[in-house]
């Protein structure tokens, strides 16, 4: 039987996190619906999604009366509950990339705050519209170049032996300074690119769950 999930989404399609969860429903080739929640949350809703997802913000995923919120966490929860070989692998199988995959996203959730506020996903997500960067901002970019560079090597579009959701948030945040044109390297920049030709990035685009 086809398994009952739901996205709860914001309804501008701005949220990364949001775009993790979709991502990963679409490499898994799960069917979902989607929810769309216009932000900033409703007290009434937020009250609503607290009592049943714990915590009252998008992404939650919905699964057989099951409310889950944190993006990681969702994934973890679909790699594990929705396996290969009948699923795609959303997670390295090798441990220390797994292990590296899980640094590089908890990384992005939990750093770079300058430059996600000069460099927001409206940028990449809709039309740019931005200014200079702030000091802040400048080295958080230094700090994502120098990262990127140690994981992705010159022609390549994935971090690891495999594609994994990780590839998918490293190019998220890279596309906040390609969208903007800001200077990084060639390579990066190619394989950034390389990640948003993937269907599932482009379902987020569209905003359309495949019909399954
Ligand atoms: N760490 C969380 C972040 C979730 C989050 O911050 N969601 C924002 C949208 S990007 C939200 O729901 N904000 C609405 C609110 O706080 O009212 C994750 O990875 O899912």
């Amino acid at each position: 039987m086809a398994p009952n999930l739901t996205l709860y989404a914001d309804s501008a399609w701005m949220s990364p996190w949001v775009f993790h969860v979709l991502v990963a429903l679409e490499e898994k080739g799960l069917p979902y619906t989607i929810e769309q929640i216009p932000l900033p949350i409703t007290e009434p809703l937020k009250s609503e999604l607290k009592a049943k997802a714990i915590l009252g913000k998008v992404p939650v995923l919905v699964h057989d009366g099951t409310w889950i919120t944190e993006s990681l966490a969702i994934s973890e929860y679909l790699a594990e509950t929705f396996p290969t070989p009948g699923h795609a692998r959303l997670f390295p199988a090798n441990l220390v990339e797994r292990a590296r995959a899980r640094q590089v996203m908890s990384w992005l959730r939990t750093g770079l705050f300058g430059l996600r506020n000069d460099r927001p996903t409206s940028n990449v997500f809709g039309p740019p519209s931005f200014g200079p960067m702030s000091d802040k901002a400048k080295a958080d970019a230094a700090e994502l170049i120098d990262v990127a560079s140690a994981l992705v090597k010159p022609g390549a579009t994935q971090m690891f032996a495999e594609w994994s959701i990780a590839d998918a948030d490293l190019a998220l945040c890279l596309m906040r300074m390609v969208a903007c044109q800001d200077p990084m390297p060639e390579h990066l920049a190619r394989y950034a690119l390389a990640q948003w030709d993937r269907p599932s990035v482009q379902k987020f685009l569209a905003h359309v769950p495949t019909s399954r």
